[in-house]
Formats: structure tokens, C-alpha cells, sequence
């Protein structure tokens, strides 16, 4: 489905990433990809990760320094030519900002969290939009805590908000280059991320017995509809955020 097709991945940590169960999903499918990981702690996981892939590139990109993101946009025109999907699925905030309230968040948590979380998916579909020469596909990963208040979630459902609309701002934007973007909305999982939040387990119980499905999402599941999203067959498809949740967002009480 995807041969012949070159994707970028932002975002994967090791091996539960989000990010990484959407690069599988696409690499099963024909792509080949680039990887991006963000500090040298993380280059050893990525480059043994996108080693198992065939023809794949490693290049480092955090995205607060514009000139790595120049960098690895410009490495993957070297190597490939061209661009046909970017799947974004980075975020951070400082961990005292994902706990307590959210009236304290501080000035410098705010700005982070927006920055990183947020910015950087408008700072990377400009970068890659003139590699995507016969159009492209562009996802995020976003949360329910961007329309609902989520204990805890705090100043990251704001930059979610801000996420989900920058989507929307972004596919009206790039359609006139047949580049669609949008956002997955995914359920709780535990990653490498989640695993530094408090009561995570609690809330992935909750979750799982609240949601039609009565489980859990998988990565793997998040990374099949990335896989929909960046195909043809999801050509008709831009600005969206669609729920992969297990139905959990559907429920009232
Ligand atoms: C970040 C973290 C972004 C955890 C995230 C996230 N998006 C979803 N999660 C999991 C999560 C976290 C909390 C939550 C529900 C789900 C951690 C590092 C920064 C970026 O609250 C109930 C706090």
C-alpha cells in the first residue's frame, strides 16, 4: 500500500513509542522512512530500531533548535529526493506541570510545553511541505485531555487544544497542495512517556473498564490508523481528529 512511498518519523523513544508502532505499520506495508530521535541518549534505541527497516536514515532533531530541523529535513531530501508522509508524535512538559492544578502552571512550563508539543507541528509541515511534491499526509498524536478536563493533564491538554486546531489551521493551508493533515486522538498507553506520570496505572484501569470495548488501546492499533491516515485511501480525508480510544470518548455517564 505504501511502496514506493517515504515517510518521516518524529518521535520514536524505544521500542513502545507510539511513534514506532506507526513506522512498523508502514514499513509493513512497502514505505521507507527516516527517523528522527531528539538528544544523543536516544540515538543507540532509534539507530538499532530503523536498523531492522530496510533503507532506512537516522538524524538527530530537536525541535527547539531551527537548525536541526533544517538539517534533517535537508538529509532527507539527500537521500530520497522527497516526502511523502511526516508522522509527528512528540510532546513534553516538565513533570511538577502533570500534577496538582493547573492554575499554577508556570510561565516556563507553559511556554515549553506549547513550544514542543504544539509549534513544532506547524514548524515541520512548512520544512516539509516542499518535499512533498506529489502532495503528502501529515498526522499528530493528540489526547481527549484537549477537549475535556483530564486530572492531572493540565497545561499538556492546552497544548493539545492548541494541537488539534493547529491541525485544522494546517489542512487549510496545504490542501491546495494536496497535503492532508491530521491528528489521532489516541487512548491511554504506556510508554516511555506515560510511565513518568503519576497514577497512570489507575487511570489506564479506569479507562479500560469505562470504554465500549472494555480494554485498552494497543499501540499497534494507533499505529494501523496512522497507516489508514497516510494512505490513498484516506485521500478525502483532512483537518480531522480521529478518536482511537477504544470508544472511550463516545461515553457520557
Ligand atoms: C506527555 C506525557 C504527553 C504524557 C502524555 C502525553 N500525552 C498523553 N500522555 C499520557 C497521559 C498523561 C497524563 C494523563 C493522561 C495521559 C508525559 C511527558 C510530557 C508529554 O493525565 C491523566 C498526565
Amino acid at each position: 500500500m505504501l511502496e514506493n512511498k517515504i515517510g518521516m518519523i518524529f518521535g520514536v523513544a524505544n521500542k513502545r513509542s507510539i511513534a514506532w508502532a506507526c513506522a512498523s505499520a508502514c514499513a509493513e506495508h512497502g514505505a521507507r522512512q527516516a527517523f528522527t530521535y531528539q538528544g544523543d541518549r536516544l540515538k543507540e534505541n532509534v539507530e538499532k530500531l530503523a536498523g531492522e527497516l530496510t533503507d532506512s536514515l537516522v538524524v538527530p532533531c530537536d525541535v527547539t533548535d531551527q537548525s536541526e530541523v533544517d538539517a534533517a529535513f535537508a538529509a532527507v531530501n539527500d537521500k530520497y529526493g522527497r516526502l511523502d508522509y511526516l508522522i509527528h508524535s512528540i510532546a513534553f512538559a516538565p513533570r511538577e506541570a502533570l500534577e496538582g492544578e493547573f492554575v499554577t502552571t508556570t510561565r516556563d512550563a507553559f511556554r515549553t510545553a506549547l513550544e514542543i508539543s504544539a509549534f513544532s507541528l506547524t514548524q515541520v509541515s512548512l520544512a516539509a511541505a516542499p518535499l512533498m511534491k506529489d502532495g503528502g499526509s501529515i498526522v499528530t498524536m493528540s489526547y481527549y485531555g484537549a477537549e475535556k478536563v483530564v486530572q492531572n493533564y493540565n497545561v499538556m491538554g492546552v497544548a493539545k487544544a492548541a494541537l488539534e486546531a493547529s491541525t485544522r489551521y494546517l489542512a487549510a493551508d496545504l490542501g491546495k497542495q494536496n497535503i492532508r493533515v491530521n491528528a489521532i486522538s489516541a487512548g491511554p498507553i504506556n510508554t516511555l512517556s506515560a510511565r513518568g506520570v503519576k497514577n497512570m496505572g489507575s487511570l489506564l484501569g479506569y479507562v479500560g473498564e469505562k470504554s465500549p470495548l472494555k480494554r485498552n488501546v494497543t499501540a499497534a492499533e494507533v499505529g494501523n490508523t496512522a497507516l489508514f491516515l497516510v494512505s490513498d485511501l484516506a485521500s478525502g480525508i483532512t483537518g480531522e481528529t480521529i478518536y482511537v480510544d477504544c470508544g472511550y470518548n463516545i461515553m457520557g455517564i
